[in-house]
């Protein structure tokens, strides 16, 4: 959303129960808090014209035809006011969000890329390690433990072993659906380092409320450490025999 409207997210994000840690959210927390108070508004419109005319109705005994006049035109105005003040606006910040942010993957050297492999009840995370490829020894494979950089874009490649489910972490006003037909991709950016919950927002089994993950975000030099260290580590443990060293896929840019 453009204007004065644009900046209610970053206004609202920080004062937000998660407050909003990512380069892009304000765009989502606008669009939530816009139509939550249009939406209340209209509500209360209603609400107090029912009210007033049921009062009116029964006290007056007026005729019905002026009250269901009057009654129709509220109805119009509401619903224009809604069609123009709600629809609107939504419709066309949306689309523009879409067009400038969520529609565009970023690409290039900045990019850190990772694929996550989603499991009833688990979050599978895997890095391309020292050389930059995937489905290599050096891969750093984690368990519900997604480490990266603060400030540098993520894009990430989710499947699922299993049934539907869904990448959300609300401290970065994301949520993106894994499933087992194909490839989904998504990105975000970081502003901040530090820890937040990741979780799985689509109902996928009796245990779905245990399918929990932490987003750590490093400062750029402690996350280049640690993924050469660990990429290290992984190319001196990795066994070939070990089947579950060798979910992974080619990379979708
Ligand atoms: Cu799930």
């Amino acid at each position: 959303m453009t204007g004065a409207l644009g900046a209610l997210g970053t206004l609202l994000g920080p004062y937000s129960p998660v407050p909003d840690v990512s380069q892009e959210g304000s765009r989502v927390t606008t669009l939530f808090v816009y139509a939550t108070t249009v939406s209340a508004a209209v509500f209360a419109i209603v609400v107090l014209s029912v009210v007033v005319f049921a009062l009116r109705g029964g006290r007056k005994r007026i005729s019905p035809r002026p009250a269901e006049r009057s009654l129709a035109a509220i109805a119009l105005a509401v619903a224009g006011a809604t069609f123009l003040l709600l629809d609107l606006p939504l419709v066309s910040a949306a689309q523009k969000d879409l067009a400038e942010v969520y529609g565009r993957i970023p690409g290039g050297a900045d990019v850190i890329r990772v694929e996550v492999l989603a499991q009833q009840w688990a979050w599978n995370f895997r890095l391309a390690g020292n050389d930059g490829a995937f489905g290599t020894p050096d891969d750093v494979v984690s368990l519900n433990v997604l480490r990266v950089p603060e400030g540098r874009p993520v894009v990430l490649n989710l499947r699922s072993k299993d049934v539907l489910h869904a990448f959300f972490v609300p401290a970065l006003r994301l949520k993106h659906d894994a499933h087992p037909a194909g490839t989904t991709r998504t990105w975000f950016a970081v502003r901040e380092p530090g820890t937040f919950e990741i979780a799985c927002s689509q109902f996928c089994g009796f245990a779905h409320y245990r399918m929990r993950g932490t987003l750590e975000v490093l400062p750029p030099p402690a996350y280049a450490r640690w993924l050469a260290e660990e990429s290290a580590e992984s190319a001196f443990r990795f066994d070939p025999a070990n089947p579950a060293a060798a979910w992974g896929w080619e990379f979708v840019p």
